[in-house]
């Protein structure tokens, strides 16, 4: 197995057009769930990937698991909790090209919220090369952290590579102790990603160097700074600059765009793509950034997929194409 993502995974309704959410008359159906966004785009792009979670016994349940395994990942560990339901979501979008939006968990006590070292199979959440987690997770409760905990402490070997996105979501935490815990979780990783905003808001961090720093331990850090570009700081190579990391900046190319969620998942199954086959970072970068250009130019978390072919076919334009 190329890839394991752990996470919850929602039906996600839609708006049919902006606006405020006491005001939108109806909603579609969709799905959401930033890391099984992650395995649906990885297995899109040739991957083995898996997800590994636990949702009702439920109608919504079983939507989310036929959708997903749609796309090629293997959902075999994912468990039914008769007790608890799947959480739902609705959103609501602001106008074309803007992230003005509001968003309205139901998840509270959903069978993903229960999720534990006792009941997810650990064998299989530890058996890809990458295993990809978001702090999401540790917002969903005391059982969730402490999973989050065991995920992410020393491993024998070193495998496999935890690959993190912060995912500060602070509607979601209990309390004001999100930043610190979401911090602790990144040192554990081996790869981080982290949008500029995002470290700015959380944790008071300005700049790549200083996201770098309150980080020592994980081997690569992707600083995303939004329409921009990313900044890869990866401590494997030699020549080092910008602190004990050598930087890489990408600029993105730049789309049209519909909705924004979606592109950090997007964004992140591309870099892991690219780091699954041994691509230079530079290259990663690129195919973490067309990958997200697909999720920005649809209105909900999963694009069309993109292909490993085309995806290679883009990447390989010369610089003057990237800008
Ligand atoms: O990254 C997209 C996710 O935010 C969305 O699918 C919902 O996973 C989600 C969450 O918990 O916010």
């Amino acid at each position: 197995m190329d890839a394991v993502a752990l996470g919850e995974s929602m039906v996600t309704f839609l708006p049919s057009r902006p606006g405020r959410l006491a005001d939108v008359p109806s909603f579609d159906r969709a799905i959401g769930g930033a890391e099984s966004n992650v395995a649906c785009a990885l297995a899109a792009l040739g991957h083995t990937a898996r997800w590994v979670s636990r949702v009702g016994a439920d109608g919504f349940g079983d939507h989310l698991v036929e959708r997903i395994a749609g796309y090629g990942v293997d959902v075999t560990s994912v468990r039914r909790d008769p007790a608890r339901p799947t959480g739902v979501y609705f959103r609501t979008a602001g106008d074309r090209g803007t992230d003005a939006h509001e968003v309205a968990y139901y998840r509270a006590g959903s069978a993903a919220s229960a999720m534990s070292a006792a009941n997810v199979d650990l064998t299989a959440v530890r058996a890809g090369r990458v295993l990809h987690l978001s702090g999401i997770t540790a917002a969903l409760s005391g059982e969730c952290l402490d999973l989050m905990r065991e995920l992410t402490a020393p491993r024998p070997g070193g495998r496999p590579l935890v690959s993190f996105d912060v995912n500060h979501r602070p509607g979601l935490w209990r309390d004001a102790g999100g930043p610190r815990v979401l911090l602790e979780l990144a040192r554990g990783a081996d790869i981080v990603f982290v949008g500029a905003d995002e470290a700015r808001q959380a944790w008071g961090l300005h700049g790549g160097g200083a996201v770098l720093d309150a980080l020592p331990e994980p081997r690569i850090v992707v600083v995303k700074q939004g329409r921009g570009g990313a900044t890869v700081f990866d401590r494997n190579t030699e020549g080092l600059e910008d602190g004990d990391g050598a930087a890489t900046f990408v600029r993105a190319p730049s789309v049209d765009v519909v909705a924004h969620v979606g592109a950090g998942d997007a964004f992140a199954a591309g870099f892991l793509s690219g780091t699954l086959r041994g691509l230079p970072l530079r290259e990663r970068v690129r195919h973490g950034h067309l990958v997200a250009a697909a999720a920005l130019t649809t209105p909900g978390d999963l694009a069309v997929p993109l292909s490993r072919h085309h995806a290679d076919r883009l990447a390989a334009l010369d610089d003057a194409a990237w800008g």
